[in-house]
């Protein structure tokens, strides 16, 4: 258990984006934090986090249902202990991996990221959580793997929400090998130095700063290396809105609404839109789409 709660931070503590940087971020001087004058990020609304409120009473998880306020209320009913990961496909070492023991050799950081999804709101959440590619690493992806399939836990028994078929459940997402390797990909397992509310995903679920919210799964059971692109289920569910790449892209619309700007949750009733960035501000992912025409691949 190594690590595992060393962020004892509360929200009390956050009173500035600084109090979450850490060591390994100010080294990489790109982790998606917003330095000023680094980039991208200089141009991105501060990072100002969201309160614990705003972050674990409004969600997507329609496992737990559909509207906003559902998963707060329902995701009690998941049981997240035992936790098994399995992963599988093109790696050296596939099996299942016990939640406790990845914890324990994983390295645990602060992460604050923007955080928008594809209905046009977003929020600033300090996520405590490790780097995927920490993760492949022990399991060893081999060399044909080109992209990574995520799974989350199938259980209608557990999860109320998965007895409609609202969904192809369970809820599947993929990333390009690339794009799951890059650092600010992150398996999160934690909020406020907490561990991961069931609403929001416990005990892990993937964080993709860059790209809109869906493509972050939750309650994450299975992790397949592949040499095909995987299914993802909104791009299942309809492929003409929800492509497979899904970056944060404000010159691409909705086809039935405007992706230019968004509402930061928090900011009160009469609180002004807020332009999209490219990327989420994430301009750093930019050179994993050099070549690609991103209003074809969505
Ligand atoms: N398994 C699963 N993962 C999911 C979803 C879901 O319904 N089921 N919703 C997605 C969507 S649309 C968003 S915006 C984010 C919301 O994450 P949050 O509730 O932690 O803000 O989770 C994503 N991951
Ligand atoms: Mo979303």
């Amino acid at each position: 258990m190594a690590g595992r709660w060393k962020n004892t931070l509360t929200e009390n503590d956050v009173t500035t984006e600084a109090a979450f940087l850490n060591r390994r971020q100010i080294m990489a001087g790109l982790a998606g934090v917003g330095l000023a004058g680094i980039g991208g990020a200089a141009r991105a609304a501060p990072l100002q986090p969201n309160s614990w409120e705003d972050i674990t009473s409004y969600n997507n998880f329609y496992e737990f249902g559909t509207g906003k306020d559902d998963p707060a209320r329902n995701a009690h009913t998941l049981t997240t202990k035992p936790w098994t990961v399995k992963i599988d496909g093109l790696v050296d070492k596939p099996g299942d991996y016990d939640f406790d023991d990845i914890m324990s050799k994983m390295t645990i950081e602060d992460r604050i990221y923007r955080f928008r999804c594809v209905e046009a709101w977003s929020m600033v959440v300090p996520w405590n959580g490790f780097e995927l590619a920490d993760l492949l690493a022990l399991a060893g992806v081999q060399s044909g793997a080109r992209y990574v399939a995520f799974e989350t836990l199938y259980r209608p028994a557990e999860m109320p929400g998965q007895k409609a078929p609202i969904l192809d459940w369970p809820y599947v997402e993929g990333l390009r090998l690339d794009e799951a390797m890059h650092p600010l990909t992150i398996m999160a397992t934690g909020i406020y130095g907490k561990p991961m509310p069931n609403q929001n995903g416990a005990p892990l679920r993937l964080v993709v700063p860059w790209k809109y919210g869906f493509k972050s799964i939750k309650s994450v059971v299975r992790i397949t290396l592949t040499d095909k692109q995987p299914p993802t289920t909104w791009n299942k569910t309809n492929a003409r809105e929800y492509g497979f790449y899904s970056n944060v892209n404000p010159t691409v619309d909705h086809p039935r609404w405007s992706q230019a700007t968004e509402r930061r949750i928090g900011g009160g009733l009469f609180a002004k839109r807020v332009p999209t960035l490219m990327f989420n501000g994430y301009d750093e992912v930019a050179s994993l789409y050099g070549g690609m025409d991103l209003k074809r691949n969505f």
